[in-house]
C-alpha cells in the first residue's frame, strides 16, 4: 500500500495536533475501506473470463461479494466519522503497461483506491493491488 497526504500549514500545536488527529482517522477509514473491498473474491465470476464492466450485480451493498462491486461506491455520511467522506475505485491494471494506470480490458490485476476527504484535509489516498491468484502469466 502506499498513500499520500496534503495537510494545511498550522501555527500552533494545538493546531496541529487537530490536523493530525483528523489525518489520522482518514487514514483509519481509507485503510478499513481498503480491508472491506479486500474481503471480496477477485470476480463476479469464478474463473475468467473476468467482469467487462466492472461495478455492482447487486441490489444492495450488503450483497456485495466481488472487490469491483465498490467501483464508482461513495459514502459522504459515515457512520462515527463525521464529516468525512469516501470514494472508492476498482479497474483493471496490465503490470506490463503500468501498476497504476487504468486498463480497459480484462487482466489479472485490479488496483483498488480509497479517497478519504474532509473539509481540514485536502485528501488522503490509499490504494493496493489486487491478484486474480488464476493462471497468472
Ligand atoms: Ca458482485
Ligand atoms: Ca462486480
Amino acid at each position: 500500500m502506499n498513500y499520500t497526504i496534503n495537510t494545511r500549514r498550522f501555527n500552533n500545536m494545538e493546531g496541529r495536533f487537530a490536523v493530525a488527529e483528523t489525518s489520522l482517522r482518514a487514514t483509519t477509514l481509507a485503510q478499513s475501506y481498503i480491508e472491506l473491498v479486500r474481503c471480496n473474491r477477485f470476480d463476479e465470476n469464478y474463473s475468467p473470463p473476468w467482469s467487462i464492466s466492472l461495478g455492482p450485480e447487486e441490489a444492495g451493498e450488503s450483497d456485495y461479494d466481488d472487490i469491483d462491486d465498490y467501483a464508482g461506491y461513495s459514502n459522504f455520511s459515515i457512520e462515527k466519522f463525521p464529516g468525512y467522506s469516501v470514494s472508492l475505485r476498482v479497474f483493471y491494471v496490465n503490470p506490463t503497461i503500468s501498476w497504476e494506470d487504468s486498463v480497459g480490458s480484462q487482466t489479472n490485476f485490479k488496483r483498488i483506491i480509497a479517497t478519504v476527504s474532509h473539509s481540514e484535509l485536502e485528501s488522503l489516498s490509499i490504494s493496493t493491488l489486487m491478484s486474480s491468484r488464476y493462471d497468472v502469466q
